[in-house]
């Protein structure tokens, strides 16, 4: 079997982000690599740089009209592209682009068994819908991943897990009625976070009903409270028993992030991580793709996903 780890990298996501002290800046990269070579972990996984997604790629997520859109008002070069959160300059369009191709490279490195794990940090931005941008979000990686997971790969059943502390409501509601893609969120409460949405009771619709599994969470809640969420998490997969695990590990559920009030430590998201790969392995694939979703605290988010590309490795 394939070994060895994929991380997605370099200036064409780097630029991904926005200024003007934005929480979601383009310094974010940076702080993941810099610690990620501090740990040497550098040179112990392969590097490999994003291309553009193409245009039909964004299209098997988002709608012809949205792509335009996000085109026109990033070359306009001002404007919001949503109500205040998502900030349109001169070159956002390429940069959109970027990230998801940098996850379809990550993707299709897996499905041709160059790697079994692959890591992209400026990724996993679940807030963006089939048709319009929101919470940071211009294009949703994570969305096109899936749908070209199954038009170019031919797999049926995806699963989605977000350990982010907001809700990935661009992937639940785009996929609310697809029993075929599994969906297991940990966030903040929505009564207390953006974007307000992913109660319990929220498990899918149509012939999707009670196939999703949200598992919202107090503001404050710590690892205690994540194990015993995440135990439910696993059950889930176990029994589902998806062909291919996307990982979407927010580092803004860690305490002291600025933007969410949650708890967790980073060895919440490398134990999410090493999880994951133990049931994709027993699962006689061991496809995972971890993106790096939010996560406003610097030192927080270059730890969390320092320990889950050490938890990929440590997997091999
Ligand atoms: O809470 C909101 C929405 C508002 C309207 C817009 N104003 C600016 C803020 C309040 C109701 N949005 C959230 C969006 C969070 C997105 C998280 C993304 C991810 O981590 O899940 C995945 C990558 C929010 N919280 C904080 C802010 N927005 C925020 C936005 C800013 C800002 C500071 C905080 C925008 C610009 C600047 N500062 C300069
Ligand atoms: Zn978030």
């Amino acid at each position: 079997m394939s070994s060895g780890v994929l991380l997605i990298c370099g200036a064409e996501i780097a630029r991904y982000g926005f200024g003007g002290g934005h929480p979601f800046g383009p310094d974010r990269h940076e702080a993941f690599m810099r610690e990620l070579h501090a740990r040497g972990l550098d040179g112990r996984v392969r590097c490999g740089a994003a291309r553009a997604a193409t245009r039909e790629e964004l299209e098997s997520f988002h709608t012809a009209e949205y792509i335009d859109q996000v085109r026109e008002r990033s070359a306009g070069g001002h404007a919001y592209l949503d109500g205040g959160d998502t900030p349109a300059w001169r070159g956002l369009f390429e940069a959109a682009s970027y990230v998801v191709g940098g996850t379809l490279n990550a993707v299709d490195a897996v499905m041709e068994g160059e790697v079994r794990r692959a890591f992209i940090p400026i990724g996993g931005l679940h807030h963006a819908a089939r048709d319009q941008a929101a919470g940071f979000c211009v294009f949703n990686d994570c969305g096109v991943a899936i749908e070209m997971l199954r038009r170019r790969h031919g797999l049926r059943r995806i699963a989605y897990v977000d350990i982010d502390a907001h809700h990935g409501d661009g992937i639940f509601y785009a996929f609310e009625d697809d029993p075929d893609v599994l969906y297991a969120d940990l966030h903040a409460d929505g009564r207390f976070l953006y974007p307000g949405t992913g109660a319990a009771h929220e498990t899918g619709i149509g012939a999707a009903r009670g196939t999703k599994l949200n598992l919202p969470l107090p503001p404050d809640a710590d690892d205690s409270d994540f194990l015993a969420s995440w135990e439910r998490v696993e059950a889930y997969l176990r029994a589902g028993q998806p062909q291919f695990i996307l990982f979407q590990c927010g580092a803004d559920s860690v305490a002291g992030d600025p933007l969410t009030s949650l708890r967790f430590s980073v060895r919440a998201h490398a134990h999410a991580a090493a999880r994951l790969c133990a049931i994709a392995d027993g699962l006689g694939h061991g496809r995972v793709v971890g993106m790096g979703g939010g996560g406003y605290n610097r030192r927080n988010l270059a730890e969390a996903w320092t320990g889950v590309v050490q938890a990929f490795l440590d997997s091999e």
